[in-house]
């Protein structure tokens, strides 16, 4: 059996896996994805044409975001959870068709004009075989003949599927929004489209930006809404004597309800990868003692480092690995993960993770460093006369932000050397999994302001942006003229999406590495070049003189 993907940045050789994901997806777990995909163009068209009509049901358009983001990189692996969504998918396409049929019929009289998109038509294979079979004939490369359009489909595509998983975590926070549901039924439908052309996928990808804007201001209100501003928080990276869970993943009321389940327990939560800016949030660290602290850095270093959490582990979004036998049987999934074999927690009782948990053995008594985390917007333009009063003394002479994914290649050592060498009378702004390469590094400060700043997770990019838009504020110019230079390593597709957010922005000259999309062709990188003069990261010394010199 093949596979072909190319939605991240670990794509074999630079193209795309055929064989086997390097990230562990196998082709059987590829064409389920595919086939998902596929049945959700099939729902995008109904679910769209009856929006037109003024119809609509949340339980579809919230399914359209779940089966999104289940074919996020390192999120679901699990052919039995896959087929269920397939299942789901179908069920939604129906509902989505009867409802257009309805409206039409409510609106005009008579039958609703037949779609006749092949994709609309999908009809379920009635086995796990016959899953695989079908989704085997929908992969990407069947969306389009000419490779440019292609390549434009694939950037929306992907940016949908980013923006799904913001999306998310906004409605388990209670944020929803009308112009956001509707649009991920109208540009997914446009993919099924056969008369719209290169143009028109650009255009939709620039407003998936938007879109994208408009979902992390809500992610961002639902964290603060809840949790309050973080607060720049010093977090143990040690371990002490007690039992333990390890949250993994983005998702933070799923610690919240954690933390309320385990509380007077015996057990202390970690925080790992991304879950480290839950220790900055008020509401859960003042809460909670047993928030403890953060065990481990990026994802990609799983393997080598669960091994010594003796406790529970629980993901809760990607970046899930295949874990290995030594703490296989201590793991769980929640949200949209799944690996096979790994148990999945289904909705919000934790009690067979804290079971786990008490039975493992305890952690050990193991001090280590701290690192700091929580500056988000309101914690830094909290100090911004500071800061500003800073850069007019000549005392802060550039900002970079330093952000974005880690992952496995050697080349990512770049934002390491490159965090190392910024000088140091520039301030770095960090967010997202890359940090791990240098936040145990010790940057001193400017003035009393840190110069190394953890704005928070890659979901607290709208973090980022507002900072970006003060400064512009205060110094009464554009983005593009501040002393602001944007370095991004990407690895999967929430990345794209943050990255489209930027351009829709019109934020030029962003770097980004280690490697460039492999879905983008020569010229698509043509026009994003000409346009945004967006380019790939060369040298940490090239790449600071040239942002330094600008
Ligand atoms: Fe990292 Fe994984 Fe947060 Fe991504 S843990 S790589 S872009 O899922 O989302 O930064
Ligand atoms: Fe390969 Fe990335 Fe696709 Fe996994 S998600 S199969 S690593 S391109």
């Amino acid at each position: 059996m093949s596979m072909f993907c190319n939605q991240c940045e670990q794509a074999a050789k630079g193209t795309g896996c055929e064989v086997v994901g390097v990230c562990g997806k196998n082709p059987e777990v590829a064409a389920l994805q595919d086939l998902l995909l596929y049945g959700l163009k099939g729902l995008a068209i109904y679910a769209d044409k009856a929006r037109e009509l003024g119809a609509k049901d949340e339980t579809i358009d919230l399914f359209m975001i779940e089966g999104l983001f289940s074919t996020v990189t390192n999120v679901d692996f699990d052919p039995v959870q896959l087929a269920g969504k397939l299942r789901k998918c179908y069920d939604s396409k129906k509902k989505a068709k009867a409802l257009y049929e309805s409206a039409y019929r409510g609106k005009n009289g008579g039958h609703a004009p037949q779609i006749t998109a092949v994709q609309a038509s999908w009809v379920i294979a009635g086995d796990l075989d016959g899953l695989v079979k079908q989704g085997l004939e929908h992969g990407i490369k069947s969306q389009h003949n000419d490779t440019d359009v292609l390549s434009a489909i694939e950037i929306l595509i992907y940016g949908l599927k980013g923006m799904a998983a913001y999306a998310d975590h906004a409605f388990i926070l209670g944020k929803k929004d009308e112009e956001v549901f509707a649009f991920f039924h109208k540009a997914l439908a446009a993919t099924a489209d056969s008369s719209k052309g290169l143009m028109d996928f650009v255009g939709l990808s620039m407003e998936c930006g938007k879109m994208n804007i408009t979902v992390m201001g809500m992610l961002n209100e639902g964290h603060v809404s809840q949790y309050g501003h973080p607060v720049p928080t010093k977090v143990p990276t040690g371990t002490r004597k007690n039992k333990g869970i390890l949250v993994s993943g983005h998702d933070i009321r799923m610690i919240d309800e954690l933390l309320k389940q385990t509380e007077g327990k015996g057990i202390d939560i970690y925080t790992h990868s991304e879950m480290l800016p839950a220790h900055a949030y008020p509401g859960l660290k003042q809460k909670y003692p047993h928030l403890y602290g953060n065990f481990g850095g990026a994802w990609q270093d799983q393997h080598k480092e669960f091994p010594n959490f003796p406790g529970a582990i629980i993901f809760n979004t990607n970046c899930i690995q295949r874990p290995a036998d030594s703490y296989k049987d201590r793991i769980f999934s929640w949200g949209q993960v799944g690996w096979p074999g790994v148990k999945h927690i289904t909705g919000w009782n934790f009690n067979e993770v804290i079971k786990k948990a008490l039975e493992c053995p305890d952690l050990p008594d193991a001090p280590g460093q701290e690192i700091m985390t929580g500056f988000g917007h309101n914690a830094v333009l909290a100090v911004a006369d500071k800061v500003i009063a800073g850069v007019k003394a000549g005392a802060i002479k550039h900002f970079f932000l330093i952000g974005g994914c880690d992952g496995a290649k050697p080349g990512r050592n770049y934002y390491t050397e490159l965090a190392e060498q910024v000088p140091n009378d520039c301030v770095i702004l960090t967010l997202a999994c890359g940090k791990y390469r240098f936040n145990k590094l010790e940057f001193g400060d400017i003035g009393g302001i840190p110069r190394l700043l953890d704005i928070g997770q890659c979901n607290d990019a709208f973090s980022a942006v507002q900072i970006a838009l003060a400064l512009a504020g205060a110094f009464n110019c554009g983005v593009n003229d501040l002393p602001l230079s944007f370095i991004l390593s990407w690895y999967e597709q929430k990345a794209v999406v943050i990255l489209l957010s930027l351009l829709h922005l019109g934020i030029k000259n962003i770097k980004i590495g280690p490697s460039l999309p492999a879905f983008i062709t020569p010229n698509v990188l043509n026009f994003l070049v000409e346009n945004f003069n967006l380019g790939p990261i060369t040298t940490p010394e090239a790449d600071l003189k040239a942002a330094l010199a600008a």
